[in-house]
């Protein structure tokens, strides 16, 4: 017996409130999930899972790039006021990219992404620094 099919008159009564909700409502074979079968002893249903609706996200990681040109003072400031680092850890990230001509702001789903993106650059802009911001998917 495959681990859906549970006969009625087992332990499929005998479920705790809260597992029964996860589960939603238990449904017969073939009552509207198009899965007539037919061939069950009588006296037995087939309790089918409803597959979970909920998808997680997909994520992205907001990258500084490294140039010649930008202030390292300016980047600090950049990653303490956009991607809330303290001090600290913005220097670090900040001597990270200075050193490897790359590194990780932070990691977010792709309209917490691009807008951080799109507030780096504007805020570049702004100072003529000429600052990179980019996003990739993880
Ligand atoms: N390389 C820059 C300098 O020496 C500092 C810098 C660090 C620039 C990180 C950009 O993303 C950057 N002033």
């Amino acid at each position: 017996m495959s681990r859906s099919e549970i006969p009625m008159n087992s332990s499929a009564t005998e479920m705790t409130a809260s597992a029964a909700n996860r589960l939603g409502p238990p449904r017969l074979a073939g009552e509207d999930n198009h899965k007539r079968r037919g061939t069950g002893a009588p006296g037995t249903a087939v309790i089918t899972k409803a597959k979970p609706q909920t998808k997680r996200p997909s994520l992205y990681r907001v990258l500084l790039l490294n140039d010649d040109y930008t202030p390292m003072e300016f980047v600090v400031h950049v990653l303490e006021r956009f991607f809330n680092k303290d001090h600290g850890a913005a220097h670090r990230i900040m001597m990270h990219v200075h050193q490897h001509g790359i590194g990780e702001c932070g990691i977010y789903t792709y309209e917490v992404a691009e807008t951080k993106v799109t507030q780096v650059m504007d805020f570049a802009r702004k100072h003529q620094h000429p600052l990179q911001c980019v996003m990739e998917k993880k």
